[in-house]
């Protein structure tokens, strides 16, 4: 039986989020994952399926129509496999859990932001933005779920969405020493974020195979783009992830070669 094929980057936040909902739908196997290596040219029978467009995940149904953008994938999913919703399905609380979701994209760029920067002025006020969102999502969780760990009862669309974002930011706890402070006015989001990560439905990555494939970010090149001096992206496929060293954190004053990275 032909199934939907989706074409993605499994270390993208946008795709473990569409792995994340199929886990806790137990729906994996209905959907066909065809996996692309950003770092080498693209294919153009892909590129032609979503002209202007070079941004993964794609999806492709069976009838050949196509849907881009993690978000509307996401919930294209979640209503097609409806057996299980993951989505609420209480007007107010699905008008909360958009409102939640809402930032998601500022709050990934702040994040992505601030591990690229190499600028050691900017540094605080990239901190502070990332520290502000976080504050944001810990002053929601407070109004709407106080007492519990998830923002309604179970670990929902809303954490879909977040956990493979804050996934990424293991890049900041390594690069940046970034914490969560430890203080009353975190304490909600902190332990909502504990939980997320170690949700069973989220294990798709692990912090040593982000902060590896995440070098090149550290120093300033997104989306397996060439850094001056290397010929080898730390997105690449192969060598892979596990038998690379642990790369250097003195992202501020160089940039460490392929062979450093183990990419050679
Ligand atoms: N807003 C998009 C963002 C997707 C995105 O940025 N994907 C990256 C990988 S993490 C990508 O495909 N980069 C390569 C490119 O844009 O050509 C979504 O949510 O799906």
């Amino acid at each position: 039986m032909p199934k939907p094929i989706l074409y993605h980057v499994p270390v993208c936040p946008f795709s473990q989020r569409l792995e994340i909902l199929l886990a806790l739908k137990g729906m994996r196997d209905t959907v066909e994952f065809h996996v692309v290596d950003i770092t080498k040219p693209r294919d153009p029978a892909l590129l032609a399926k979503t002209p202007g467009n070079t941004a993964l995940p794609v999806l492709e149904l069976e009838d050949g129509r196509i849907l881009n953008e993690s978000l509307i994938i996401l919930r294209y999913f979640d209503e097609r496999f409806a057996e299980n919703t993951i989505a609420r399905t209480d007007p107010y609380e699905r008008a909360v859990e958009r409102l939640f979701i809402s930032r998601e994209g500022a709050f990934g760029n702040n994040g992505y932001r601030f591990v690229m920067n190499r600028d050691r002025e900017k540094t605080g006020a990239l901190r502070h933005a990332l520290l502000a969102d976080y504050q944001w999502l810990n002053d929601m969780l407070m109004q709407h779920n106080p007492g519990g760990t998830f923002l309604f009862d179970r670990f929902g669309l809303a954490e879909c969405v977040y956990t493979s974002l804050m996934m990424r930011f293991w890049f900041l706890d390594y690069y940046e020493s970034f914490e969560l402070p430890q203080t009353k006015g975190f304490a909600r989001v902190a332990r909502w974020r504990a939980a997320c990560l170690a949700h069973p439905a989220a294990q798709q990555v692990t912090p040593e195979e982000i902060v590896k494939l995440y070098y090149d970010y550290a120093v300033g090149a997104g989306n397996g783009a060439l850094l001056p001096g290397r010929s080898r992206s730390s997105f690449v496929f192969d060598p892979d992830w596990p038998g690379r060293p642990m790369p250097p954190k003195d992202k501020y004053d160089r940039i460490a070669s392929d062979a450093e990275l183990g990419l050679v």
